[in-house]
């Protein structure tokens, strides 16, 4: 066995080759969306040196403040795909409604939606960050493209992943084959697989929360803490560890690698808000990489995958990770 290692290009080239997985527009815009995410890395580990950081002057749809890589992101990986061909039109947390590839350039079948740059209040304090994408294809039987296109159930994507700018800057991507990940060797200058076939643990010890909303929690997702705190002596029989970076792709890639659950569940902050995180370009992308990789991902009621979307900023609770902890949380809701 060679110890040479397989390069993104060519893992695509052999999924597209030996599995007939990936048709060639798919694979044209995996490579487009990996260099893009090339971009995002260099532009993220300039920091100060590249007058990057801090807030621009504008709002996203969100309401939210933007942060000036997070509108430099935005603008990388829409200039980097509308040109090639393969989408028809993309759909990200920075915009408000779709952008159609323009007229000087082909249309092709796919739709492609991102959160350009997730965990942007890390940004200033250099923790990691991510972009998070997926791709749906656009339905058949009709010319022009709508935002309506894009309201499909996650478990309609043909691609899904996220690229974390942490200390290695590395691609993890499914195409509903399993779970690869390829970590950027900034020498090649080429994203270079690292992890295949990976697997979250169906138990853990580790949960990741934001334990100051605590006194907001839903009973299911309370009663489920309280007995991860109680430990050892409590019905749980064992202690467990807590993390929360507040970076979602960070989170998610932690438990990827190592098992664990996320939860960012509904709370009475804003009880008419599902939840905070997005479903289209945050909860499905993720929810699906974690089920290829034999975890589970819920709203606390039903699978992420299987909600049917009424709006291309909608959002969601997300409980995702080791199978068995989230079926758990899941059970406790059910009981509810
Ligand atoms: P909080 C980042 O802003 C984000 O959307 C996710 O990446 C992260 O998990 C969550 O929000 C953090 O939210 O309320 O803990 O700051």
């Amino acid at each position: 066995m060679s110890n040479k290692r397989i390069s993104l290009t060519r893992y695509l080239v052999e999924q597209q080759r030996v599995d007939g997985h990936i048709p060639s527009q798919l694979r044209l815009l995996l490579e487009v969306v990996a260099r893009a995410c090339k971009s995002i890395s260099q532009a993220v580990n300039k920091g100060d040196l590249g007058g990057v950081l801090g807030a621009a002057t504008t709002e996203n749809v969100q309401g939210e403040v933007q942060k000036k890589l997070d509108i430099i992101a935005n603008e990388v990986l829409i200039e980097a795909n509308e040109w090639g061909g393969h989408l028809a039109a993309m759909a990200s947390e920075e915009m408000d409604s779709i952008y159609v590839v323009p007229n000087r350039y082909p249309q092709g079948e796919y739709l492609l939606l991102f959160d350009p740059l997730d965990g942007s209040s890390n940004i200033d304090v250099n923790v990691s960050i991510g972009t998070i994408f997926s791709v749906l294809k656009k339905p058949e039987g009709h010319t022009g493209v709508s935002e309506q296109d894009f309201l499909q159930r996650g478990a309609q994507q043909v691609a899904a992943g996220y690229c974390v700018y942490g200390p290695q800057t590395t691609l993890v991507l499914t195409v509903g084959d399993g779970v690869a990940m390829f970590t950027l060797d900034r020498e090649q200058g080429s994203f270079v697989l690292t992890q295949e076939n990976v697997q979250i643990p169906p138990d853990t010890k580790e949960f990741a929360i934001n334990m100051s909303n605590m006194r907001h929690w839903d009973a299911p997702v309370k009663r489920y803490v309280d007995e991860c705190l109680a430990g050892t002596e409590g019905p749980r029989g064992k202690d467990f560890n807590m993390r929360w970076i507040a970076s979602m792709v960070a989170d998610v890639h932690r438990i990827l690698t190592r098992g664990g659950i996320f939860m960012y569940p509904w709370d009475k902050r804003e009880p008419n808000k599902p939840g905070k995180l997005r479903l289209m370009y945050e909860a499905n992308p993720m929810g699906w990489l974690v089920e290829q990789a034999g975890g589970a991902a819920t709203n606390g009621k039903e699978r992420i995958l299987d909600i049917q979307p009424a709006k291309l900023h909608e959002r969601v609770s997300v409980i995702l990770g080791s199978k068995n902890e989230v079926e758990r949380v899941t059970a406790y809701h059910r009981e509810a």
